[in-house]
C-alpha cells in the first residue's frame, strides 16, 4: 500500500474491525460523534495528506474483508461546514459489498462552525473541492493495491451525499467526470455563491427578533403556517393524507391567516407585516432589477423554517459564510445588525470570488454522460433549509443546456421530488407516513448506528443507492451468466 502513497501522505490508523464490530473517532469527531455499529468484518484505515506546511486533510477507508469479483467503492459526502470523517454514511458501503471512503474536508468542526475558514484560503479550497478530489484519487489507488486489482480492471465508484454532500458530489463529477460512475445527490447546496447569501437574507426578513418589529414572526406562529398550508394544499395532489405532494398545484392564499380587524386572537393569526415576511420566504430572493437570485422555500417546508428564521441572528449557514468565507479578508468582522437586506456588493463578490471554488454551477456534464455516468438527484419538498426549487433550477438548466432534450437528459440525470421529506430526512414525528427514507445520505444513520439501508426493504426498489449501483453488482452479473 505504501508504494501507492505520495510522499505527502501518511497512514494514521489501521484497525481490523471484526464482524458486528464498530469503528470511528467518537466525540473527537464533532460532526459525526456516533460510530457505526454492526459492521461487516473490514479493515479501517485513516490516511493523512499534508497539503502544505499549513494545511492537511484526512480521509477514512472501510476495506471489507470480502468483496465480490466486481470491485466497487462508495464515496460519501459531508454536511454544512462540517469537518470530519462521516462514518455512519460510510457504513452503507460494506453492507452493500463495497469499499467506502469519506474525507474530513481538511478541518475539524461541526456543521455550523465556520471559524476554521477565517483568513485561510487553503482550508476553503479543501472544503470547496480539493479534499474530496484528492481523497478519491488516492483512495482508488489504495483500494486497487489492497485488493490486488489489475490496472485494466474497472473500479466501479459511486457517490452519496446530501446538502453540502450533494454539492460536493456534483462539484466533483462536473470537473472530474472520471471520478464516479454514479452519484446519489440529495438536496444539494450547489450554488454556494448565491444560496448562502440568500440564507442570510432569509434571516434578515425576520429580524430583529423583537415584538416591536412588526415583521418579526415568532417561532410559535410557524405552526399556524404549517396547519394552514396542510389544510389548503394537502388535497391538491388528490389524496388527503397529511402530506403535501404537489405544492406547485396549490394556489395558497396566505391572506387566510391574516388577522381580521375585530375579535381576533392575535396569537392565532399573522399580522399583515408577518404575512409579508412569509411571502418573501416563499418568493425567494429577487434583485432590485427584478432578477431572481435564488428561489424561495416550497409550500410545506414551514416545519423547518426555524432553522433560518428562529434565532436572534441570521443562521450560520448565511452569516458564517459571509463573515468567515467571503468577507474576512477585509480584516474586520461583518456586522449584520441594522441591515434589512444584503447589498448587491455582497452578491457580486460571492459570485466573483466563490470562496474555495465550492459552487457546482456547471450544467454541461456531457463528459460524465459520455462515460455512461448516472445521477439520481433528489430533494425533499418539505425542505426548510436548502430550497427544493434550487434543485429544480439546476435540473432545468441542465435540460436547457442539452437543447431541451428532457428524454435524453433523463437517461443520465433523474430528478425526484420527495413529498414530506425535510432537509435530507424528516424526523419520525413529522409527516411520519411520508416516504422519506430512500437510503440517501444521513437517512439510515439517524434511525440508528446499526442501520445502513431502508429497514425491512434493503433492496434496489427501495434503497436508491442500491438501485444506482445495481446494474454493475456482481450478483446481477452472476445471475445474467
Ligand atoms: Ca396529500
Amino acid at each position: 500500500m505504501w508504494r501507492a502513497l505520495s510522499t505527502a501522505a501518511t497512514i494514521e490508523n489501521v484497525t481490523p474491525v471484526p464482524a458486528n464490530g464498530s469503528h470511528g473517532e467518537g466525540p473527537s469527531n464533532p460532526p459525526y460523534p456516533v460510530n457505526p455499529t454492526n459492521l461487516p468484518p473490514l479493515c479501517a484505515v485513516t490516511i493523512k495528506v499534508d497539503q502544505s506546511t499549513a494545511a492537511s486533510s484526512r480521509f477514512g477507508l472501510f476495506l471489507p474483508d470480502e468483496l465480490p469479483v466486481t470491485k466497487r467503492l462508495l464515496v460519501v459526502g459531508n454536511g454544512g461546514f462540517s469537518g470530519g470523517i462521516n462514518g455512519l454514511d460510510m457504513a452503507a458501503g460494506p453492507h452493500h459489498r463495497m469499499a467506502a471512503l469519506s474525507t474530513d474536508t481538511g478541518h475539524n468542526s461541526t456543521a455550523i462552525d465556520t471559524s476554521w475558514a477565517k483568513s485561510d484560503a487553503e482550508k476553503k479550497e479543501l472544503w470547496g473541492w480539493r479534499a474530496m478530489h484528492g481523497s478519491v484519487a488516492l483512495g482508488k489507488d489504495i483500494i486497487r493495491w489492497y485488493y490486488k486489482q489489475p490496472d485494466d480492471e474497472k473500479l466501479w465508484t459511486y457517490y452519496s451525499g446530501c446538502s453540502t454532500g450533494g454539492r460536493q458530489g456534483l462539484r466533483e463529477l462536473q470537473e472530474f467526470p472520471d471520478s464516479f460512475d454514479g452519484a446519489l445527490i440529495g438536496a444539494p447546496a450547489w450554488w454556494t455563491g448565491r444560496l448562502n447569501p440568500f440564507l442570510m437574507q432569509v434571516g434578515l426578513y425576520n429580524l430583529p427578533a423583537k415584538n416591536s418589529n412588526p415583521s418579526h414572526m415568532p417561532l410559535e406562529k410557524l405552526s399556524l403556517l404549517v396547519d394552514e398550508v396542510t389544510r389548503q394544499c394537502d388535497g391538491a395532489d388528490g389524496v388527503m393524507d397529511g402530506i403535501v405532494s404537489s405544492p406547485d398545484k396549490c394556489e395558497f392564499e396566505l391572506g387566510m391567516l391574516v388577522c381580521s380587524e375585530f375579535g381576533t386572537n392575535i396569537s392565532e393569526c399573522l399580522t399583515v407585516e408577518q404575512a409579508e415576511t412569509a411571502r418573501k420566504v416563499y418568493e425567494g430572493w429577487v434583485s432590485e432589477e427584478g432578477e431572481l437570485l435564488y428561489p424561495g422555500l416550497t409550500l410545506s417546508s414551514e416545519d423547518q423554517w426555524w432553522i433560518l428564521l428562529g434565532a436572534e441572528e441570521p443562521s450560520p449557514f448565511g452569516l458564517g459564510y459571509i463573515r468567515h468565507l467571503l468577507l474576512e479578508e477585509d480584516g474586520k468582522e461583518f456586522v449584520w445588525a441594522g441591515l434589512t437586506a444584503i447589498g448587491k456588493d455582497i452578491v457580486d463578490r460571492a459570485q466573483r470570488l466563490d470562496p474555495g471554488r465550492s459552487s457546482a454551477t456547471q450544467y454541461d456534464i456531457s463528459d460524465f454522460q459520455e462515460r455512461e455516468g448516472k445521477v439520481i438527484l433528489y430533494h425533499g419538498l418539505a425542505d426548510g433549509l436548502v430550497p427544493e426549487k434550487g434543485s429544480w433550477w439546476y435540473y432545468n438548466k441542465t435540460i436547457d443546456t442539452f437543447g431541451g432534450d428532457l428524454g435524453g437528459v433523463r437517461v443520465f440525470l433523474g430528478y425526484f421530488q420527495v413529498p414530506g421529506m425535510g432537509h435530507c430526512f424528516s424526523r419520525p414525528d413529522c409527516t411520519p407516513n411520508a416516504p422519506w427514507n430512500i437510503g440517501g445520505a444521513f437517512q439510515p444513520g439517524i434511525l440508528g448506528s446499526d442501520i445502513w439501508s431502508v429497514p425491512g426493504f434493503e433492496d434496489a426498489e427501495n434503497d436508491a443507492l442500491k438501485g444506482l449501483a445495481r446494474p454493475y453488482s456482481a450478483d446481477v452479473c452472476s445471475a445474467a451468466r
